[in-house]
This record gives C-alpha cells, structure tokens and sequence, in this order.
C-alpha cells in the first residue's frame, strides 16, 4: 500500500514539473523543476554540520525523488569538481536499515538508487550519499566529510 502511494505521489509530481516552467530561485540558489537548489563551497563537512547548513537558509538537505533530479544532480557535481559525492537527507539512525526522510518527518524512502551491496552498515553506518562517479547511493558514518547540496 505504502509503495503504491508513493507510485501515485511520484506520478502526479513528474506531470506537475512537466507543466511548471521556469521557477525563479534567489542567487546562489538554481531552479530545477519546482524546486531551487543550493550547492556548496569545496569545503567538505559531517552530515549535520551540512544539515543544519540548509536549515539555516531556510531549505533541507537534498533529498533526490526521481531518476530525472538524480542525472541533473549528477551533472552539477561534475561541474562544480566535487570529487566523492555529497550527503543526502536520508538516514536510519532511529531503526537499523529503515532509511527515512529528514524533511517529511520520519517519511519512507519513495526512490532510491543504492549500490550494489549497500546499504551494508559497515561498521556502523547510518547517514547516505550520493556517489559522483557511479551515480549510486551509499551509506556512511555520519562523521565523514563530504560536500552537500541543499533544496527549498
Ligand atoms: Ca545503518
Ligand atoms: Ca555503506
């Protein structure tokens, strides 16, 4: 039932960017569909220090929604010569392996993309990135350093 409303939420979403056109986002802020996206300084920082970040500037951090944000994500990282990947706004932290959103409250995980064999935990691992070379997901300590893209 969950995944058929999420089907449902991601459908409805994909018509709505369809027929939305040319949202306009305050600099340093970029428009992508209806959302506006922050991407950050070559300092690399823990996933709360990068939460936290995007609060305080009134967006969250990036949570990726479909294939079509993903791939334009990914080209953005190329350009701005970010060298692993960036945090996402997923974490398991309250129940091991039940990945759930920052921004909704604790909501499921309607799209993902991890990599093969992850999510592993390995040694502990409760935070999620994105990867910039293969385009996948990972989890990782919350602890790393990595850059991060924000979304409002
Ligand atoms: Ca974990
Ligand atoms: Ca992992």
């Amino acid at each position: 039932m969950g995944s058929l409303v999420c089907l449902m939420v991601v459908g409805f979403l994909s018509v709505v960017i369809q027929y939305t056109a040319g949202i306009r986002c305050q600099h340093p802020w970029i428009p992508f569909g209806r959302n506006c996206y922050y991407f950050s300084s070559k300092k690399q920082v823990t996933f709360f220090v990068a939460m936290d970040a995007c609060d305080s500037m009134g967006g969250h951090l990036l949570e990726i929604r479909n294939k079509l944000e993903e791939n334009w994500i990914s080209k953005q990282i190329k350009k701005k010569g970010y060298n692993r990947g960036v945090w996402l706004g997923f974490h398991d932290m309250n129940h091991e392996g039940q990945f759930v959103s920052l921004s909704s409250g604790g909501g499921n995980l309607c799209y993902s993309n991890w990599h093969q064999w992850e999510p592993n935990d390995a040694g502990g691992e409760d935070c999620v990135m994105f990867i910039r070379q293969t385009k996948t997901w990972n989890d990782l300590k919350c602890s790393k350093y990595l850059n991060y893209v924000c979304k409002k």
